[in-house]
């Protein structure tokens, strides 16, 4: 399959899945658009740095006339919603603007697709997410979350992509649109900002190995995600929108790991054994309610879609691990 004289619009393109997107659709041909907030955006220089095939257009989630602006220079066949404010933690601090962007910015951009006349055009990916269901004991199946499971967020975050998920499949039932709903659990790699756990660990993992740094400081260390990499998940993505049908889709690894589980893992890449010594727990990195454990079950998009992930758990972070150890060494004296 070729994306040959297609062209998609990203949103999110500063973010870790806007990155292996935009050079998953490069690779298959298509003319390849990104939305960028603000007007001097500190990350637009990385982006243009990391994937300069890309044309940037800038706009905000929350700004409707701009949302109708990238439509129409973009003209996408394709639209990748994953712009989102995606850190759970800072959407407690911030839940009025998450709301906004998170969820509503869902809407702005249907609306933007509709109202440009592209509704039959145009295909549209939503990134909904695994923080839907909350993880708790009433909802939680054995064999993990799928797409008939019930939702109950735990954080302004969880409740804004609830919003962006039944918005996104309510323009597939109102218009006809062809809008799929990727309910992605946790994925992760070599792109994944620091402010996230996993990456926070391996960067300072990287660092202590190489005598940079003491200690690292995290919150609670029992809750379990099920982890898997990013390259493998945005390809389903992809594959969502290839399909004929419109419809939602769970990717997920079916494994989950606690974070000590990471740590052990992480730790003895570089050969220690005990990582105790090294982790502080901070309650600054707590939140005010926890999603205990979440596990997907991706059957359905391996049955129907043919999806399948590469990379395995121990793969996962040593990937992440090389990859900064060798950021790091660049950064040591000669
Ligand atoms: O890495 P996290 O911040 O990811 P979280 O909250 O699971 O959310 C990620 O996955 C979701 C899919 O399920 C996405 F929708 C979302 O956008 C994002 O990509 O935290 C993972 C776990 C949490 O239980 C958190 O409380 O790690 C715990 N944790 C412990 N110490 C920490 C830390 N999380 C962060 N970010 N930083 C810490 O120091």
């Amino acid at each position: 399959m070729s994306g040959a004289s297609k062209s998609a619009l990203v949103t999110g393109i500063t973010g870790q899945d806007g990155g292996h997107i935009a050079e998953l659709l490069h690779e298959q041909g298509y003319e390849v658009f990104g939305l960028i907030r603000g007007q001097s955006n500190p990350r637009k220089a990385a982006v243009e740095a990391d994937l300069p095939f890309v044309k940037l257009i800038e706009g905000d989630l929350t700004d409707p006339a701009a949302l109708v602006h990238a439509v129409d220079t973009s003209d996408p066949d394709e639209v990748y919603n994953l712009g989102a404010i995606s850190h759970v933690g800072y959407s407690f601090k911030n839940p009025s603007l998450t709301a906004e962007v998170t969820g509503k910015g869902v809407l702005n951009l249907l609306e933007a697709v509709r109202l440009t006349g592209r509704a039959e055009k145009t295909k549209f990916y939503q990134a909904s997410t695994s923080e839907m269901f909350g993880g708790l004991d009433y909802n939680r199946p054995g064999s993990g979350y799928n797409e008939d499971s019930l939702f109950h967020p735990r954080s302004p975050y969880g409740v804004a992509k609830l919003y962006g998920h039944w918005i996104a499949k309510n323009y597939r039932e109102s218009y006809g649109m062809f809008v799929a709903c990727g309910i992605l659990f946790n994925h992760e790699g070599e792109r994944r900002g620091i402010e996230f756990v996993t990456r926070k660990i391996t960067d300072a993992v990287a660092r202590i190995h190489l005598g940079l740094q003491d200690k690292i400081e995290l919150g609670d260390l029992w809750p379990k995600r099920d982890w898997g990499y990013a390259g493998d998940y945005v390809r389903g993505m992809w594959q969502m929108l290839q399909h004929p049908e419109p419809d939602d889709f769970v990717l997920a690894t079916g494994e989950t790991h606690s974070i000590e589980d990471f740590l052990t893992e992480a730790f003895a890449a570089v050969g220690i054994d005990d990582w105790h010594p090294y982790v502080v727990q901070n309650p600054a990195f707590m939140r005010p309610a926890e999603v205990d454990i979440l596990l997907g079950d991706p059957a359905k998009a391996e049955q129907t879609l043919g999806w399948h992930r590469d990379v395995d758990f121990a793969g996962l972070v040593k990937r992440m691990i090389d990859h900064d150890i060798a950021l790091q060494r660049k950064n040591l004296p000669a």
